[in-house]
């Protein structure tokens, strides 16, 4: 196989390079940044899009696009790097600022950077469905800059597009989950309240929410969850059961049943519905019934208090919900097989976080590090698209230790489509180990782009591959790749396999985690945190593991750094 990098002249197009900026121009607008250099972005986009000849030919010609009138040094290297790369890195640093939704607003009809700014900073509406809700409420006609008209307006550009298909990034339903929890909890004469369905279960994306409360009588519960201040709607309003929708657009069922039942319903609303199924018949061959109140043999009820009991009457142990899904749980269980899942406490340390500009984020970072059990941090630099350059020093003078955690130094670089990974020699000279991620040209068909990442995987420092198959939840199926090919050459050429927490890629997905451990493939789990809040990440991303069955001894940032750093060498 050849090693040196083939060179292509697909770049981007005039357009997609002039999108790049437009959408730069818009989130420096919504940061409220400098107005010259969103200017300068927004000009460049408009004098790219009106541009007679092709940038990438130009730049295949040895021409140099600083020439034209209106782009300056800076704008050219990243007409280039987008030009080689599909994108640049000033455009991925943005995005990971803001919510990752924000953007969409920007394609509601009349609302311009600086309305979404409002939106974002006095409602923290990032989302089309937020935007509906407070429009709906008429929350939005007091904000400065809109109105009765403007508000209206809004409605109808988004009536259409009414939804109630929409699912939630588990992230964002925990945001509503938690403190509606913690108002249910404080209802008189209310004992448990949890959240239950798809929740319970960690799944990446849920449909509504499932609240099981118990309580003698209903009444006071169900009231208080009625006036809760976020409900926009109440659907149903029953003795038992109740449903409303919350001002983000999120369902939310509830339903109350007496403490001896908790069990029993706990299980039953936990689902999923595949496995409650299954469970169910095995129930019946035994002659037991299975419902919300209990496990009934006839008429007598044998068991329901706990979920424990509920599966006791059919000879299981007690199945984990995240492993409640059909596929397998059942038959493990039976075989005394079922693993001895991950928790978030195992955890000792996180592989990829981005390395803060400041001393004092570097010290925050640690600190929260350090209160969240992690004795080892990945100080990340990103050199994709030739950035990091001009923070070699900040790299290169890191100290080993702070407030008691260890930091290795982590480079993240692009693969390129050849599957080469291009280095800065200073940087790759300071670092303690790679990252490999596959940012650009994210489309290439099936074949070209698993051989981009097997070859990829050949080089020699490449510890441990980012984010593998590009999948986003609820949005993007990921990078056209043979996975199992990928984690198979993983394990082969000793290369960890990154689990990104980050709730909106979860990626590696919980099939995948499962078809890693039954290879023998290494993963760990890594926030990704581009902020402090961010280290909290890390706990979507446990749950996504445990999803996929994997035990401590399946994830690497379980271990003793030593351990660690004996793999990241891929020995
Ligand atoms: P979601 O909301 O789409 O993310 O997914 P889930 O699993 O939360 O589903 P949901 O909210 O429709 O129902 C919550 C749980 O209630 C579900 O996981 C299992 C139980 N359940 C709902 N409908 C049925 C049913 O027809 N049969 C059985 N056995 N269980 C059901
Ligand atoms: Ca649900
Ligand atoms: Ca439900």
């Amino acid at each position: 196989m050849p090693r040196s990098p083939e060179i292509r002249v697909e770049g981007a197009s005039n357009a997609a390079i002039a999108r790049v900026f437009d959408e730069m121009a818009d989130l420096l607008e919504i940061e409220d940044a400098n107005p010259f250099r969103v200017r300068a972005y927004r000009n460049a986009a408009r004098l790219i899009e009106g541009l007679g000849v092709s940038l990438a030919e130009m730049l295949a010609r040895g021409e140099d696009p600083d020439d034209l009138p209106g782009i300056g040094k800076d704008l050219a290297a990243k007409i280039a790097e987008i030009v080689r790369t599909g994108t640049c890195q000033a455009h991925e640093e943005l995005r990971r600022r803001l919510p990752p939704t924000i953007t969409t607003l920007l394609r509601v009809p009349g609302l311009g950077p600086r309305r979404v700014q409002t939106l974002h900073r006095s409602l923290d509406i990032s989302t089309p469905a937020q935007l509906r809700a407070a429009a709906e409420a008429g929350r939005i006609r007091a904000l400065p800059g809109f109105g009765e008209k403007t508000e209206a307006a809004i409605l109808q550009a988004l009536g259409a597009q009414a939804d109630s298909a929409q699912r939630f990034l588990l992230a964002v339903a925990a945001q509503y989950a938690e403190p509606l929890r913690a108002w249910l909890a404080q209802t008189p004469g209310v004992g448990e309240v949890v959240i239950a369905g798809s929740y319970r279960r960690a799944q990446e994306t849920v449909g509504d929410l499932d609240v099981l409360a118990t309580a003698a009588r209903s009444e006071a519960v169900t009231a208080r969850f009625c006036a809760y201040p976020e409900v926009r709607r109440v659907l149903a309003r029953g003795d038992t059961r109740s449903t409303v929708v919350l001002a983000n657009g999120l369902q939310v069922d509830l339903r109350v049943v007496p403490r001896a039942s908790f069990g029993a319903a706990l299980y039953y609303f936990t689902g999923s519905k595949a496995h409650n199924v299954a469970v169910r018949r095995i129930a019946q061959s035994r002659g037991l019934k299975i419902n919300e109140y209990g496990v009934y043999r006839g008429k007598r009820r044998i068991a329901g208090d706990t979920e424990a009991s509920v599966f006791a009457t059919i000879g299981l142990p007690y199945i984990p919900p995240e492993l409640r899904e059909n596929r397998g749980e059942i038959e493990a269980a039976q075989a005394g097989t079922l693993p001895r899942l991950l928790a978030r406490a195992d955890l000792q340390g996180d592989l990829h976080v981005y390395l803060p500009r400041e001393q004092s984020e570097l010290e925050a970072l640690v600190r929260a590090a350090r209160e969240r059990g992690l004795r080892y941090l990945g100080l990340t630099l990103s050199a994709r698209g030739g950035h990091g350059g001009e923070r070699r020093d900040d790299f290169a003078r890191l100290p080993r230790r702070l407030h008691g955690v260890t930091l290795l130094k982590a480079l993240e670089l692009e693969i390129a489509e050849d599957g080469g990974l291009n280095a800065p020699a200073e940087l790759l000279a300071h670092c303690d180990f790679v990252i490999g991620a596959l940012a650009s040209a994210t489309r290439l068909p099936r074949a070209r782009q698993t051989r981009r990442v097997l070859r990829a995987l050949e080089h020699p420092r490449l510890a441990l591959l980012a984010h593998p198959t590009g999948r986003r939840p609820g949005r993007d199926g990921g990078f056209e790749l043979d996975v199992p090919a990928v984690i198979r050459a993983a394990r082969d050429r000793g290369c960890l396999l990154e689990l990104n927490a980050q709730p909106e890629r979860l990626d590696l997905p919980d099939v995948y985690c499962r078809l890693a451990k039954d290879e023998g493939a290494r993963i760990a789990i890594n926030s990704a945190a581009a902020s402090t809040a961010e280290l909290d990440y890390l706990g979507f991303g446990v749950g996504q593991a445990r999803r996929g069955w994997l035990e401590a001894g399946d994830v690497v940032n379980t271990r003793p750094l030593g351990e660690v750093e004996g793999l990241l060498r891929r020995a």
